[in-house]
C-alpha cells in the first residue's frame, strides 16, 4: 500500500516539476524572443529627441508641446516621387545629426532580395538607428530590429497606371522577355498581349506587374481576389502611420509635417528625378484600362490608401489644408527663385556641374536636373545645394560607399548608352 502511495506521490511531484520547468522554458523563450524583437529601447530615441529639440523650441507649430519625431522608416517605393522625399529625409537627418541605416557599396538594400539587417552597413545585432529610407523589399520583422518601437512608418504610392508606364519606360530593357517586342510602341504592344511578354519566373519581371505590392514584400502574381491580397493590405494599413500619394504631393507633405511635428522649411522640395515630358507615353483610355487591369493588386492597394488619405485630410481640416498647401507652394516657388538658374529643370546634357546630374536610366538620358544659381544669398546657399543634390551624390556626401552603383553606372554609360535625343 505504502509503496504504491509513495510512487504516486513521486509521480505527482515529477508532474509538478515538469509543469514548472516547461513554464519556465516558455517564459525564457518568450522573453528572449521579445528581447530579440525589441533591440532598440525608446529611451535611446528620447535621448536623441532631447538633443535635437533645442533648435526647434522657437519654431511655431500647430500643436502645443509636440516634439519633432526623429525615428522613422520610409519605405521607398519605385517610380513614385520617392527620391524627392528621400532628399527631405537626408536634409533633416543631416541637420540634426541623426543616425541612418545605410546600405553598403550601393544605394539600395540588395533589392529585390527581401530586407535583412545584415545588409546595413557595419551592422551588429543591437545597433539602433533613427532613419531607414533606402530602397528595399520591405520586411517588417527585420526593419523593426533597427528602430525604436516608437518609430513612425511612412511610405508613398502613386496611381498604378502611371507607375506602370514609368516603370516600363525605366526598366523594360532590364527585363529580357520584352526584348522581343518589335513594335515602336512597346508599351502598347505589351499591354495588348501581356502574357506573350511576361512570365512570373523571368528575370526582373516584377518591374512589370504590381511593382508596389512586390516592393512591400508580397507576391505580385497573386490573383486580385486572392484572400491574401486583402490580408496584406490590412497588415500594411496597421503597419504604416501615413501613406503619402504622389498625385497629392503637397497635401502629403503637409500631413507628414504635422505627423512628425517638423517645420515647413524641413519639407520644402524641388521635384527630383522628373522625366522629360516627351519621354512619357500618353496612354489612350483603352490602354489605361488595360494597365489598370494588369496591375489590379496595386490598383486595389492604391484605392484603399486613397480613401484613408482623404480621411486624414478631412481630419486635418480641408480649409486649413488649402491654406497650408498655398503657403508651401509659395515657399517652394521662392526657393526656386533663390536657388535655380532660370527657375526650372533642364535636360541632363545641359547640367553644368556633375554634382547635380541625376542618375539616368539604361540606354538614354531622360531624367531632368537643375543648374544652381551662380549667385545665391549666403543665407540660402547651403539649403539650395542640399535641395538640389540628387540621391546618389547625397548618399556619397553622407559617407556611403557606392562602389557597386558606380561600377554599374560606368558599365551602363560605356556599353549601353544610345545617343540620347538632344
Ligand atoms: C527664441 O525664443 C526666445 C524667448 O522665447 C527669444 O528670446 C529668442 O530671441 C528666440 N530666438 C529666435 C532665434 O527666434
Ligand atoms: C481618390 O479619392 C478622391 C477623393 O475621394 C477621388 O476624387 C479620386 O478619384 C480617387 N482617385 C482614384 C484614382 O481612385
Ligand atoms: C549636440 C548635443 O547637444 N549633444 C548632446 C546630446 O546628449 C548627450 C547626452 O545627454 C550630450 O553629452 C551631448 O553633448
Amino acid at each position: 500500500m505504502f509503496g504504491i502511495k509513495g510512487r504516486k506521490w513521486t509521480l505527482v511531484q515529477g508532474f509538478i516539476l515538469w509543469i514548472l520547468l516547461t513554464n519556465f522554458m516558455l517564459w525564457l523563450y518568450y522573453y528572449s524572443d521579445l528581447a530579440q524583437e525589441r533591440t532598440c529601447p525608446n529611451s535611446i530615441s528620447r535621448l536623441r529627441v532631447h538633443n535635437v529639440t533645442l533648435p526647434f523650441q522657437n519654431i511655431t507649430s500647430n500643436k502645443v508641446n509636440c516634439l519633432p519625431k526623429v525615428n522613422l522608416m520610409f519605405m521607398k517605393t519605385h517610380k513614385t516621387a520617392s527620391s524627392t522625399i528621400l532628399n527631405i529625409l537626408f536634409r533633416f537627418g543631416q541637420k540634426h545629426k541623426l543616425k541612418f541605416a545605410f546600405p553598403d557599396g550601393r544605394n539600395d538594400f540588395f533589392y529585390p532580395s527581401p530586407f535583412v539587417c545584415s545588409q546595413v552597413k557595419d551592422y551588429k545585432p543591437g545597433n539602433c538607428f533613427n532613419i531607414v529610407c533606402n530602397h528595399m523589399r520591405f520586411n517588417h520583422r527585420e526593419v523593426a530590429k533597427l528602430l525604436p518601437p516608437d518609430a513612425v512608418y511612412i511610405t508613398i504610392l502613386r496611381d498604378p497606371v502611371d507607375l506602370f508606364e514609368s516603370s516600363f519606360h525605366y526598366y523594360h530593357r532590364a527585363v529580357p522577355l520584352t526584348w522581343k517586342i518589335k513594335s515602336d510602341n512597346k508599351l502598347g504592344a505589351f499591354l495588348n498581349n501581356p502574357d506573350a511578354f511576361y512570365s512570373k519566373e523571368a528575370f526582373n519581371s516584377f518591374y512589370l506587374k504590381n511593382l508596389l505590392f512586390f516592393d512591400f514584400g508580397f507576391n505580385n502574381n497573386l490573383a486580385e481576389d486572392d484572400p491574401s491580397v486583402h490580408t496584406a493590405i490590412e497588415s500594411l494599413s496597421k503597419r504604416f502611420d501615413l501613406v503619402l500619394l504622389a498625385e497629392y504631393f503637397e497635401e502629403s507633405l503637409i500631413l507628414l509635417k504635422e505627423l512628425l511635428c517638423w517645420t515647413m522649411e524641413d519639407v520644402l522640395y524641388f521635384k527630383l528625378n522628373a522625366r522629360r515630358s516627351s519621354s512619357v507615353s500618353r496612354l489612350t483610355p483603352e490602354l489605361r484600362a488595360k494597365a489598370q487591369k494588369w496591375n489590379s493588386i496595386d490598383w486595389k492597394l492604391y484605392q484603399h490608401f486613397n480613401v484613408t488619405f482623404w480621411k486624414k485630410v478631412d481630419a486635418y481640416g480641408i480649409d486649413r489644408m488649402k491654406e497650408d498647401v498655398k503657403e508651401m507652394k509659395r515657399r517652394n516657388a521662392e526657393m526656386h527663385g533663390f536657388c535655380i538658374e532660370g527657375g526650372h529643370a533642364v535636360e541632363a546634357h545641359n547640367i553644368k556641374n556633375s554634382h547635380f546630374l541625376p542618375w539616368q536610366p539604361v540606354g538614354e538620358s531622360s531624367i531632368l536636373g537643375y543648374n544652381i544659381n551662380r549667385e545665391i544669398d549666403p543665407k540660402f546657399k547651403t539649403l539650395c545645394e542640399k535641395m538640389l543634390t540628387p540621391e546618389i551624390q547625397y548618399l556619397a556626401d553622407l559617407g556611403v560607399n557606392l562602389w557597386l552603383t558606380r561600377l554599374w553606372g560606368w558599365l551602363k554609360d560605356a556599353f549601353m548608352s544610345t545617343r540620347s535625343p538632344q
